[in-house]
């Protein structure tokens, strides 16, 4: 299947105009006066750069831009791994705004430009473990979460982050099937999305975010099985109770809460103990999957007193 129209406004205008376009929006956006910047659409003319490279990324073979854009799960758009590269070209990401709310200080609507500024752009080389037991490495362009999260200052309540995907099946074709409960809905407990690990991202391999790797903005827990990466997201919620994900609704017994990588207890139909690495053949051997999918060390002391069999 091939990768429809990977190619944004942004990298296809020559750089000079592009950075002249963007001092121009930014000036207007001034005369207009500050409210007028926040709500004007950025999206478009984004750029990502100054990215800077992270001491926390993997040293990985990556896997290459094709495989990560044409093998993909992204139910909103169909079942198929390459349903989202033939479909998601019809996701409008512009304007987008995320939705802030619960037990913060004040509620915020912020778009995705805004985002970005509350920290250096970081590339997260990271491996992502799917729970059907196939595996890649992305690099990863994104803020740590914990950035947002202290801009919008938590209160004692929030116990857990909520996120909440956009649901329009005029444009996500798969939302007209209920193969899921519609929108995606996924969760983290607070100490887990305040970990320096988690991040969101808004591109990867330093380009913007292609629709089916979930433009303009997506989850990364790189220790927990990739459904946990919510794609596409509209809205975090900061909750007092443990939120129920479409994936719990959908199989309670097949996919818990927590989903950390973990060799050492099985998904009820298949082994999760080794993995197949995307772009590596069909007849290479599996390779070992590891606990926390290799951050034991960085992750361990969130869930020493767990039993991670009842709490999968
Ligand atoms: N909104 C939404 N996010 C989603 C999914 C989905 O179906 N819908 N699938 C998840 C699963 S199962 C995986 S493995 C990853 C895949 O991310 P990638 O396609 O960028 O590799 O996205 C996750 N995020
Ligand atoms: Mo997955």
């Amino acid at each position: 299947m091939s990768f429809k129209n990977p190619i944004r406004p942004s990298e296809i205008t020559p750089e000079h105009i592009y950075n002249d376009r963007r001092k121009f929006l930014k000036s207007i956006a001034i005369g207009l006066g500050a409210t007028a910047l926040s709500s004007m659409a950025f999206a478009k003319v984004r750029s990502l750069d100054n990215i800077v490279d992270s001491d926390l990324s993997i040293g990985d073979k990556k896997t290459s831009f094709k495989d990560i854009t044409t093998y993909n799960n992204y139910y909103e758009f169909g079942t198929k791994k390459t349903d989202p590269s033939e479909y998601a070209d019809k996701l409008t990401t512009d304007p987008w705004s995320v939705s802030i709310d619960g037990a913060v200080k004040k509620n915020k609507v912020l778009s995705i430009d805004e985002i970005i500024k509350l920290s250096s752009l970081e590339e997260r080389i990271y491996r992502l473990r799917c729970v059907e037991g196939w595996s890649m490495v992305i690099p990863w362009v994104g803020i740590p979460l914990r950035s947002l999260l202290k801009h919008v200052s938590p209160t004692n309540n929030a116990k857990f982050v909520k996120f909440t995907t956009l649901n329009r099946p005029s444009e996500m074709i798969g939302q007209r099937y209920k193969v899921l409960d519609w929108p995606y809905v996924e969760g983290l407990r607070m100490d887990e999305a305040m970990h320096p690990l988690t991040i969101l991202a808004v591109g990867l391999y330093g380009k913007v975010l292609p629709n089916q790797n979930g433009a303009p903005i997506r989850l990364v827990v790189p220790w927990k099985y990739g459904f946990k990466s919510t794609k596409a997201i509209t809205k975090i919620s900061l909750v007092e109770k443990m939120p129920e994900t479409s994936w719990m609704k959908a199989g309670p017994s097949e996919y818990g809460f927590y989903a950390n990588v973990n060799p050492k207890v099985d998904h009820p139909r298949w082994t999760q103990a080794t993995e197949r690495e995307i772009g590596k053949g069909l007849f290479a051997p599996r390779v070992k999957t590891k606990m926390f999918n290799g951050y034991e060390k960085e992750v361990g002391y969130m869930y020493k007193n767990m039993d991670l069999k009842k709490y999968f």
